[in-house]
Formats: structure tokens, sequence, C-alpha cells
């Protein structure tokens, strides 16, 4: 691949980014965390794009922002109450040049096709930095599972599977978890799919243990960022050990990061939920952390309970966890949840290291602000490809019938985190800092783009 050549000018990058934005807009308006997704990876891939002619020729950029195809579908299914529900779901499949369609399913109120449009966009080169061959989708559906019954989330399971089974297969298309699916939901999705198909494969990932799951999935989006961070911490010589760090969400993402946190020494000050977050300043420690899990994973409760269990920690109502001074923060519960303000008091408060366990949590502004300060940023599409990277090998391990230990799983995990970090510097470095945005932008783009041009124009 060929670096930016000096003969490509600042100033006709940046055109070119805001003409080919512009025409972007035009092309899919109103979907604005897509756009917001599209700039960031543009405006770092452009220079490398104008400086290879096989690119420009083949149009691998114009090509790259259309989905293959948007699946979009009405579900319908009976409450609790007998009442008829309907929801809409989607599978946005964006791009298999590199492996079958790969990326999770949202079940959220806030579920539109621009927004999954914008998580299946960043999967394509999530994927792709993983090393392992998985192409790109998302999917999901407007539906709310807060306050649902394991029934009425049975039976919605079931009617979003009875169409979107048409879709999918292990070769094809494998969806997993995302906010709001999680191991409960993938075995619903997972026995629905049987029933209509008569087969057992590795149609989806996040699957229980003994029926075909990987060990360590759950966990490893969360042990991912945090290897991630380690990663980011050396090339200071320094790690996460007797380190304080504020963490967002509270759901699958934010407590597997904080149990690894946990394991590697560090003190754990803050989980949040969107209704508001709790500070313990005496550390969320290993036996805190596992009564997070049984009260988000098994009795589907609120943060705010954590506060009437330990007296010592405070419930703010509303508030994210970005003014309680830190070394490091782990955004993990959603998009846009840092804002340039956000950003700024992190900063001033000390916080010198962000890995984002979610998916583009920080705004471009709050971007800007970490990077002028030249803290250690890494963005969510390397930090947190940790999870993804363990789904591709639960697809390897139901491909040829066999199973890996929890051993030998954390040991690629953190061999995967290893190289996504490489490959970042590799392509991020610039004098004495690394920009991870455009190092993760660079070597995810580069090989889809290489299999773009190598597979003609289809
Ligand atoms: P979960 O559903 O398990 O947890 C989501 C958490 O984030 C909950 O605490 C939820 O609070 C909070 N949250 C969700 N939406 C909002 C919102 N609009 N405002 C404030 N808080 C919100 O999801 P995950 O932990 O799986 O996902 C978290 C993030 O990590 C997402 O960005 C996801 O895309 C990303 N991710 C997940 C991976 C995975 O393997 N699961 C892999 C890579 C990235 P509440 O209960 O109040 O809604
Ligand atoms: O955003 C993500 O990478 C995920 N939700 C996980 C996707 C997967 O296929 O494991």
């Amino acid at each position: 691949m060929t670096i930016v050549s000096n003969s490509v000018k600042h100033s006709a990058v940046d055109s070119r980014v805001d003409s080919f934005m512009e025409a972007l807009v035009g092309q899919f308006p109103g979907e604005r965390e897509f756009h917001q997704a599209v700039q960031e990876v543009v405006k770092s891939v452009m220079p490398v794009v104008l400086d290879n002619a096989a690119y420009l020729k083949a149009k691998v950029l114009e090509r790259l922002v259309v989905p293959d195809r948007v699946i979009s579908f009405r579900v319908v299914w009976v409450d609790d109450a007998g009442d008829v529900q309907v929801n809409r779901g989607y599978r946005i499949q964006m791009s298999s040049l590199i492996g079958p369609y790969k990326g999770g399913l949202r079940f959220h109120p806030s579920v539109t096709a621009g927004l999954l449009k914008f998580l299946a966009f960043e999967q394509v080169f999530k994927n792709s930095l993983t090393t392992l061959p998985m192409g790109g989708g998302k999917g999901g559906a407007d539906f709310d599972p807060k306050g649902r019954s394991d029934a009425e989330v049975m039976r919605f399971c079931q009617a979003f599977m009875s169409e979107l089974f048409h879709h999918i297969g292990p070769d094809i298309d494998v969806p997993a978890g995302d906010i709001g699916v999680g191991g409960r939901e993938v075995g619903y999705l997972f026995g629905q799919y049987r029933k209509l198909t008569k087969r057992f494969n590795g149609v989806l990932t996040g699957k229980g243990v003994n029926f075909g799951g990987s060990q360590l999935r759950p966990e490893a989006t969360g042990y991912g960022a945090v290897y991630f961070a380690s990663e980011m911490l050396a090339t200071r010589g320094e790690s996460v050990e007797g380190k304080t760090a504020t963490v967002s969400g509270s759901g699958n993402v934010a407590i597997y990061t904080v149990e690894k946190l946990n394991a590697l020494g560090a003190k754990v000050l803050t989980l949040s939920d969107s209704g508001g977050t709790i500070v313990d300043m005496d550390g969320i420690d290993p036996e805190k952390i596992e009564w997070v899990k049984d009260l988000k994973t098994v009795r589907y409760g609120r943060i705010s309970e954590y506060a009437q269990r330990y007296p010592n920690a405070e419930y703010l109502p509303g508030e994210r966890p970005w003014r309680v001074p830190c070394d490091l923060a782990f955004p993990s519960a959603t998009q846009n949840e840092i804002e340039a303000c956000d950003a700024e008091t992190l900063v001033n408060n000390g916080c010198y290291c962000v890995s984002e366990g979610a998916n583009m949590p920080s705004t471009p502004e709050a971007v800007d602000v970490f990077q002028a300060a030249r803290i250690l940023y890494g963005p969510g599409k390397a930090a947190n490809a940790g999870g993804v990277a363990v789904s591709g090998l639960e697809m390897t391990q139901n491909a040829g019938c066999m199973r890996r230990s929890r051993d030998e799983v954390d040991t690629q995990l953190q061999r995967i985190m290893k190289s996504i970090h490489e490959n970042c510097v590799r392509y991020g470095r610039e004098n004495d800092y690394v920009d991870y945005v455009r190092g993760a932008n660079i070597a995810g783009f580069t090989k889809v783009a290489d299999a773009m041009v190598q597979q003609g124009y289809i």
C-alpha cells in the first residue's frame, strides 16, 4: 500500500472530502449518525484513495457507502395482555467482500434503518481489522425489551426470526448480539431458526456454550477494550494497574470491562444506564460486579438499585459519568454519549486514555478534544473489535465441529487485540503521536478496498 504522497495537498483532500460528503447527504438525507461515521472514515482514507489510481477507477468509496442490500420487514407478535404489537425489523447487509455479512442485532426503540447503517458501515472496517474473514452487517428492531416479560421477549424473538431466517446462513450472514440482545435473545432466535430450517449450524454467534457457543464470547468485547487500553498504555511504558477508571453503561460490555479492569488491578468508580450514573469511590470490586451481573442479566433491573445495595455509592439521576476524575475512561453504553464538553472535563480532570467499548460513543468534536490534548484515544472500531473477533472464532469452531478452551480463546483474543493495535500504530503514527482513528480506518479500509478492486465491478 502507498501512504499519502506529498503531491497530494491537504486542501485538495479536504475539498474532495467535502464534495463526497455533500453527495452522500443528498443521497441519504436525514441519516445523521451514518453521515458522521462515513465522514470520519472518508477524512482518514481520502489521501490514500487519491493516491491510488485503481481505487479511484473502481470508485471504491462511492461503492462502500451503499449497502449490498437493506432488508426491512414487519414483526407482529402478541403481548401478555393479548394485544397485537407491530414492530419494524431490519438487516443491513453492508459488504461481503472479505467474508459473510457479520454483525450484531440491536433491539432498542431508537432503531431505524439509518442508525443501523452507521453500525453496519463501522462493522465493515472493524471486522477487517480483526484479521478474520468477515464482511459487515447489522440489524435489529425498534422493539423495547424494557419492562417486557420473558415470554414476551421470546415471542418477539420468534416473530423476528420468522422473517430474518430467509436472509441469513452460516456462509451468508451471521448475526449476533448488541444493545438489547444478549445470550437470552440469541438463544430464542437460534431456537426459532432451528425449528424453521431443521438446521443446526453456526448461523448466529453468542450462543450458549452447550449449543455451539464460544467460551468467553460474553466477556470478549469488554476484556478486549481493556486489552486495547493496555496496549495503548504500554506505548508510554505504563499499564492499567493502580489506575482509576470510569465506565459508562451497565450492560454486557460495561460489566466485563469492569471485571477485567479489576483483574488487572485498576479501580473502577462508575457505571450508568439511560436513567443515571452511580459513583462508588470505594471501587466497584469483584463482589459488587457479580451483583451487577445478576441485577442486569437475571433480574433486568436498573443501576439506581446499586446505591441502595451499596450505600457508600451515590446515584446521580440523569447524569453521565464524565465529570468524575479518572485516569482511564471506557464509554460502553451508546453512540454520541461523550460530547465536546464532556471530553474537555475528562481531559481537564487528568484522564489520558479513552478506550471505546461502545460504537461511536464520542462525537467528532469530542474526538478533536482528545486528539488536540494528545491523549491515548482508541476508537470503537479498534477498541471494541474483541467481541466480533471471538464471534469469528465461534464461526470457525462451528464450521470445524470443534471447541476451544477458555484459555485458548483468551490467548487468541489478546493476540488479535495486539495485532489491531500494531496496525493502528503502523498506519496512524505521526512523529511521536499515534492517531488511532486514522490508523484503524486506513488499516481496515485497505484490505476491503483491495478485495473490491480484485473482484471486479459488481
Ligand atoms: P446492553 O444492552 O447489554 O447494555 C447497554 C447499556 O447501555 C445499558 O446500560 C443501557 O442502559 C445503556 N444505554 C443504551 N442506550 C442508551 C442510551 N441511549 N442512553 C444512555 N444509556 C444507554 O448492550 P451492550 O453492552 O452489548 O452494548 C453497549 C455498546 O457496545 C453499544 O454501543 C454496542 O453497539 C457496543 N458493542 C457491543 C458489542 C457486544 O458484543 N455486545 C460488541 C461491540 C460493541 P438502559 O438499560 O437504560 O438502556
Ligand atoms: O458491534 C459489534 O461489533 C457487535 N455488536 C458484535 C457483533 C458480532 O457479530 O459479534
